[in-house]
């Protein structure tokens, strides 16, 4: 059998604004809508690859867009071979830099196009990848955001149980470590027996604060820290992480593999949690996931749970899936929770595909 040869036609770049169930109320800001951009990627032989893209900022949806323009531009009539289409951009983009949103247009422009190819091979994505699909662990990212009460956040608590997850996450950063104490046990009081508790700092603290509310928070059974401080102070981290005895969680601002090297080279933490779009789409998840591997690092995701439950099935050290259900309302098919673990349908590719009367309800004006 010859592989299916799959040339690049178009890109179509669609921006929607979809209401979120729960605020996601971080120590950074607050967001009630998730700003979505919805990427198809057209080849010659009528094959389409998705990916979807959380744009943090309305305004960066319209800006990616245009940018895989110039994706396009680039590469319209080459074959749709990941590596060789990344490299390419990777030099065409060289003087503004292979960061920021250009390199979240190149991520999407990955994640589709190795969908393009799953889906012409008649094969679900980790199948494609040589893997096998599989249910992975998932833990409830929803909500669970900054809040005036500790029992408002204890409530919604419990409601992100639903679905038998076995984990959820916690945003702390309040202005004292007092109410990120009262927030944090409030919740944990909550929890039956089993279920794990992540907490989140977004980047809030300076060194000195995050190893306070650090040894605080080292007896209260918290599962990870995460982003205690800025996250490109990988030697802040580092000390962070020796002084902790709870583990100390990062990488959702990796940009590229090559900084997910200087991560573990600095020693910076006990677990990583690349995020899709900014490591580099599947190409670049699957350099991070050979990486952590080699170091013996757990590794999670960040996001987009509908590929990274494929490409967890993928990744040697695979520990925890993000869960946000920001795109069930355009998704046809949104990923299944079952009992705790995320479950890919048998799709071919990743299995994303937009629900087109819900595209244009909530299209971005
Ligand atoms: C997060 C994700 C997306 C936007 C803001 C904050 C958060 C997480 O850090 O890890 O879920
Ligand atoms: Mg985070």
């Amino acid at each position: 059998m010859t592989p299916a040869k799959l040339i690049v036609r178009n890109i179509r770049a669609v921006g929607v604004k979809v209401p979120m169930t729960y605020v996601l109320g971080t120590s950074q800001q607050a967001v009630r809508e998730a700003p979505l951009l919805l990427v198809d990627l057209e080849t010659e032989e009528g094959v389409t690859g998705y990916a979807w893209q959380f744009c943090y900022l309305p305004a960066a949806a319209p800006a990616i867009a245009v940018l895989l323009e110039e994706v396009l531009r680039t590469v319209k009539g080459d074959p749709v071979a990941p590596l060789e289409l990344w490299a390419k951009l990777a030099k065409r983009f060289v003087l503004i830099g292979v960061q920021g949103i250009v390199r979240m247009a190149m991520a999407a422009f990955d994640v589709a196009a190795w969908d393009a190819l799953a889906r012409a091979a008649g094969m679900p994505l980790a199948s494609y990848l040589g893997g096998t699909l599989r249910a992975v662990p998932a833990y409830n990212s929803c909500g669970l955001g900054l809040k005036d009460e500790p029992a408002a956040v204890a409530d919604e608590a419990q409601k992100l149980l639903a679905g038998g997850f076995r984990a959820i996450k916690l945003r702390l950063g309040y202005p004292t470590l007092e109410a990120d104490l009262a927030a944090a046990r409030a919740v944990r009081a909550r929890l039956p027996a089993g279920v794990s508790l992540m907490v989140d700092y977004n980047q809030a603290l300076t060194v000195e604060e995050a190893i306070r509310r650090g040894r605080a928070l080292d007896g209260e059974g918290v599962y990870w820290i995460e982003e205690p401080i800025r996250h490109d102070d990988f030697a802040g981290c580092a000390e962070i992480a020796r002084s902790l005895a709870t583990p100390v969680q990062i990488g959702e601002n990796f940009s590229l593999v090559h900084d997910m090297e200087r991560a573990l080279a600095a020693q910076s933490c006990d677990y990583v949690m690349p995020d899709l779009e900014r490591i580099g789409g599947v190409t670049g998840w699957r350099r991070a996931a050979e990486l952590a591997a080699a170091k013996g690092i757990k590794m999670s995701s960040h996001l987009y749970p509908e590929v990274s439950a494929h490409l967890l099935a993928v990744t040697p050290t695979a520990h925890w899936l993000e869960y946000v259900d920001w795109a069930n309302a355009i998704l046809e098919e949104p990923l299944r929770i079952v009992e705790g673990n995320a479950v890919p349908g048998s799709r071919f590719g990743n299995g994303l595909g937009w629900d087109k009367l819900a595209v244009r309800k909530y299209a971005m004006a």
